[in-house]
């Protein structure tokens, strides 16, 4: 009597299950999604790129914030997680002027209520990351909001502490993905509390889909930059006079295989690890 997984939700590219009161199961799909919309299409391995970058982050910043990863399945998409009380905010930490930062600095200066020097251009690098909150009450898109909100709502001593804990891992993903020829724009985190009411990082952490991955070779502030993981797929739908609604289009193999390529690629980069040792022996991304 071990190991019945209760499905208890979904997110676009990912399912969740409860494995006992303590222990939740984050399984990363093949799915990948583009203008918002999941594509009918599967990008071979990109689950377990995705699951793999996490397992490597949470190793190693695991003296610097705790977080809740217990194991790592021999399937390498499978994630086993410490169940917390999360944070309703998501927390965004951003190293360079991109996005919703980027639209909001235009028409006001100012980013989730933070002043920026005048004259930066689209894609500048910020004199310092700013951390850029987002409520995941709505439907669909998250809500930006201001620190100020973000600690009315987690209450001000929770807020701070995943502030810095965000900040800390966001620093010291940025700089190694930088030695290594990957810019991380921004990132998104999400944290819980433990039963000690310890704050604790959640969810996938310094990924493709949680982060804007820019190639450092091609990076020319002054204009948007092309997505590390991305772009083949979003060049290739722009192509085909695609509405951008539900459903997508079904995509070409030479535009599969050169994007699970890419995303292959960037676990390669970054754990100097390769790619079929993981496939192989997960864990040693974690040893
Ligand atoms: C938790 N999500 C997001 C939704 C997914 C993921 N450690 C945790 N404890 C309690 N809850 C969560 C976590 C984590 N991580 C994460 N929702 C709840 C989510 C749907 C599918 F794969």
């Amino acid at each position: 009597m071990s190991e019945t997984a209760v499905h208890v939700g979904s997110g676009k590219v990912r399912e969740l299950y409860a494995l006992d009161e303590e222990r939740l199961l984050l399984v990363a799909s093949d799915r990948i999604s583009t203008f918002d919309v999941v594509l009918p299409t599967p990008i071979p391995d990109k689950g377990r790129v995705l699951t793999g970058l996490s397992a490597f982050w949470f190793a190693r910043t695991r003296d610097l914030v705790p977080n809740h990863m217990l194991a790592l399945r021999d399937d390498g998409r499978s994630l086993e997680c410490r169940r917390l009380e999360m944070l309703p905010v998501e927390v965004v930490v951003r190293g360079y002027l991109a996005g919703s930062g980027w639209k909001d600095y235009g028409a006001t200066g100012t980013v989730c209520g933070h002043r920026l020097p005048d004259g930066l251009r689209e894609s500048d690098r910020l004199p310092e990351p700013i951390v850029t909150p987002a409520t995941k009450a709505t439907t669909g898109h998250d809500l930006n909001i201001d620190e100020e909100e973000a600690a009315r709502i987690c209450g001000e001593e929770r807020y701070l502490a995943a502030r810095e804990a965000a900040l800390g891992v966001y620093r010291f993903g940025e700089a190694h993905a930088a030695a290594r020829g990957i810019i991380v724009a921004d990132t998104k985190f999400e944290l819980g509390v433990d039963a000690d009411g310890a704050i604790v990082l959640a969810d996938e952490v310094i990924t493709p889909d949680s982060s804007r991955f820019w190639p450092a070779d091609s990076y020319e502030p002054g204009r948007a930059q092309p997505s590390y993981d991305k772009q083949f797929v979003r060049d290739w739908c722009e192509t085909t006079g695609w509405d951008k609604t539900a459903p997508g289009p079904e995509l070409p193999d030479a535009i599969v295989s050169g994007t699970s390529a890419r995303y292959i690629e960037a676990f390669e980069q970054l754990t100097e690890i390769p790619f079929d040792e993981y496939v192989s022996d997960p864990r040693i991304v974690i040893a």
